[in-house]
C-alpha cells in the first residue's frame, strides 16, 4: 500500500488523539525524527532530552533500564517535554494477556500509563492486549509491531497482515505501527527504528537503514534513530543532522 499525501492532508484522518497530537507538533517543529535514549541513568536521560528535545516530535524511552528512576526524574521528563513540545513513547512492547498487560500497564514501579503519551505492543496474545491498554488510559495512543529491524525476526508477512486488521478494528486507541515503511493507509502513522546515516548493524542482528531509503523509499513517517545521535560527540548536532535528513526525504517524497 502506498499514498502520497502529506501529514497536513493526514491530520484529520487520524482517529486517535494522541495520533493527531504528534503530527501537529510534526508540522510545527519541521521534525519527523525520533530518538530511542537507550541509557542507563536518569542524568544521561535527561540530558539527552534536553540536548536533542528541540529537535525531535518523538523522545523512545526504555525505562526498565535506568537503574535509577524514580518519580522525581519522572516529572523532569515530562516537564522536558512540555518545554520542547515532544511526545513520550515508552518503547515497552507490551505482549501478555490482557489481564497481565494492564497491571504492567499501571501498576509496578514504573506507572507507564501516567506519564508514557505512546506505547507498542506486539499482536502475539491476540486482541485482549489491546483491550487492557485502551481500557486502562485514553490519553496514550498505541502502536503495534507489524515488522522489527533486526535480523531473522518473525514479523513477517501474514504476522504483519494481522497486525493491520488489529489496528483497524482498534483505530480509536491504535494511530500507527512500528514498520519498516508505509505497509498501508495514510489514517496510520509509520514509524522505522534501525535507522543511521552509515549503513551496517551490529553484533546482535541490528540492520539499518539510513534515512532518504526509510522515509523516501520505504515511506515510512517517522524514523527512529538510538545510537547514530546517542553515541555521537555532539549529540545536539547530530539530532539537527539527522532532523534535516528526515525531513528533507519527506518533503521530496511529498514533492513540496
Ligand atoms: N527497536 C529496534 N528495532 C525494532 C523495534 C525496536 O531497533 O524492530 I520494534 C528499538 C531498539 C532501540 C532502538 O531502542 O529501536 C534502536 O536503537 P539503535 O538506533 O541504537 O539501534
Amino acid at each position: 500500500a502506498s499514498h502520497n499525501l502529506s501529514f497536513e492532508q493526514r491530520l484529520s484522518m487520524i482517529r486517535n488523539k494522541v495520533g493527531r497530537r504528534l503530527l501537529e507538533i510534526v508540522l510545527k517543529k519541521q521534525s519527523n525524527l525520533a530518538v530511542a535514549a537507550d541509557v542507563t541513568t536518569s542524568q544521561e536521560l535527561l540530558s539527552i532530552a534536553s540536548q536533542v528535545g528541540p529537535h525531535i516530535c518523538v523522545l523512545k524511552t526504555h525505562v526498565d533500564i535506568i537503574e535509577d528512576w524514580n518519580e522525581t526524574v519522572c516529572e523532569q521528563l515530562v516537564h522536558l517535554a512540555k518545554s520542547h513540545q515532544f511526545l513520550i513513547f515508552e518503547d515497552r512492547k507490551f505482549a501478555d494477556i490482557g489481564n497481565t498487560v494492564e497491571l504492567q500497564f499501571t501498576g509496578g514501579i514504573f506507572h507507564i500509563s501516567q506519564w508514557a503519551d505512546i506505547v507498542n505492543a506486539h499482536i502475539i496474545a491476540g486482541p485482549g492486549t489491546i483491550q487492557a491498554l485502551r481500557k486502562a488510559s485514553e490519553h496514550c495512543g498505541i502502536l503495534l509491531l507489524a515488522q522489527m529491524s533486526s535480523k531473522g525476526n518473525l514479523a513477517v508477512e501474514e504476522y504483519t497482515q494481522k497486525a493491520i486488521q488489529f489496528a483497524k478494528q482498534y483505530e480509536d486507541a491504535v494511530f500507527g505501527f512500528i514498520s519498516m515503511g508505509c505497509i498501508g493507509e495514510p489514517n496510520f502513522i509509520y514509524f522505522t527504528p534501525g535507522v543511521k546515516l552509515e549503513k551496517g548493524g551490529d553484533s546482535l542482528g541490528q540492520q539499518y537503514t539510513d534515512p532518504k531509503t526509510v522515509i523516501g523509499i520505504q515511506k515510512s513517517d517517522i524514523a527512529i534513530v538510538g545510537r547514530g545521535i546517542i553515541h555521537a560527540s555532539d549529540r545536539k548536532e547530530a539530532a539537527l543532522t539527522y532532523q534535516k535528513a528526515c525531513w528533507d526525504a519527506y518533503v521530496q517524497r511529498i514533492g513540496k
